[in-house]
């Protein structure tokens, strides 16, 4: 039997908190043969609801799950963690100005970079759900120099796979037939959902997605802003923000990085940028990536038309805004 793999999910008591652990607890983030001891991690005025989450992972009785550390304190809840998923973050508030939430923010990941940067298993992978993610994530790394930066992501999964289903909806086709779409860039409003170079699986082969939808206003218009502004119409229907899907997208991103990505395939995740594509190196930026054995690969050699650039340069610049900011919030 393997080892039980210890997984930190901070904001544990939150609502992405909510529906991630059981997903954890039921092997859907690393499979249904790896045993997990889930680390909870929370704020004080959080402890009890945090509390009541662990009494609810008893009672469900997952058989994978060896073990609940559910704590306040960041060092006990980084001990020994294998995989740490970071959802908990300083939410920006109505009236609230984007350098204050950047602040709070800023000051939450810096510390807990360095508690995991001490107390984390060696190899420790992170993933960073907490917005702003991309943001967020190069804060850590920066203050977890220790930690390779390899291992520090953000979570661009979930725009990754709104963009497959809305490549579905549209033929009226599997999503699971539907791949390679790309998210370049920011977790945010500037992301570019690019379908270049996305196919579907048909009985007669691979079809390209522009070549099926033949509609390119459509595909340059529509289905970039539907994709950019899911969360807000989420946030609109449901008056809370996405949960479910984040929490399954986060599970996709770890299962991927740790157990590959299929031969042919590629996914987006929020990597620390190498200058590939013409993107500034030292932002944590989403590109297409392969993994195996454990480790991203950054796709190379896809060809990017005029269009694409300038959505790629307009992300990047947000990029480096935010980490212009995020610098001046240091104190
Ligand atoms: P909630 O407000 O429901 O939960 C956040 C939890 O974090 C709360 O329980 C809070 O007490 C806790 N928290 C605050 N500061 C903390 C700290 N210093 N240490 C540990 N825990 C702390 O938000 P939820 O809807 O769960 O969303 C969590 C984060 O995910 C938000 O930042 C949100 O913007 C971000 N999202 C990112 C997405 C992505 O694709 N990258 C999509 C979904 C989501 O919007």
């Amino acid at each position: 039997a393997k080892e039980p793999a210890r997984i930190l999910v901070t904001g544990a008591a939150g609502q992405i908190g909510y529906a991630l652990v059981p997903m954890i607890a039921r092997g859907i983030m690393l499979g249904a043969d790896q045993p997990v001891i889930l680390h909870l991690l929370d704020i004080p005025p959080a402890a009890e609801a945090l509390n009541g989450v662990k009494m609810e992972l008893v009672d469900a009785a997952f058989p994978l799950l060896k073990g609940v550390v559910a704590t306040t304190d960041v060092v006990e809840a980084c001990n020994g963690v294998n995989i740490a998923v970071m959802v908990g973050g300083f939410p920006r508030k109505e009236g609230m100005e984007r350098k204050d939430v950047m602040t709070k923010n800023v000051s939450i990941y810096r510390s807990q970079a360095s508690a995991l940067e001490k107390h984390a298993a060696p190899n420790c992978k992170v993933l960073v759900v907490a917005n702003p993610a991309n943001t967020n994530a190069l804060i850590l790394k920066e203050f977890a120099p220790s930690i390779p930066e390899k291992n520090i992501t953000c979570l661009t999964r979930l725009d990754h796979n709104r963009a497959l289903g809305q490549v579905s909806e549209r033929l009226n086709v599997q999503v699971s037939d539907v791949k390679n779409v790309i998210i370049w860039g920011n977790h945010s409003s500037s992301q570019y959902p690019d379908v270049n170079h996305a196919t579907v699986k048909t009985p007669s082969g691979e079809k390209g997605v522009r070549e099926l939808v033949a509609d390119d206003a459509w595909l340059n218009g529509e289905f970039i802003s539907t994709v950019q502004q899911r969360g807000a119409a989420i946030i609109k229907a449901r008056k809370l923000s996405s949960a479910l899907s984040a929490a399954s997208s986060a599970c996709d991103h770890i299962r991927d990085w740790v157990l590959g990505t299929p031969e042919g395939t590629w996914v987006s995740m929020g990597v620390y940028s190498d200058g590939s594509y013409d993107v500034p190196s030292g932002l944590i930026f989403s590109f297409p990536v392969t993994c195996q054995h454990g480790e991203w690969k950054i796709v190379q050699g896809l060809s990017i038309d005029e269009f694409s650039r300038k959505k790629l340069d307009a992300t990047a610049e947000e990029l480096s805004e935010e980490k212009a900011l995020a610098y001046s919030c240091l104190s």
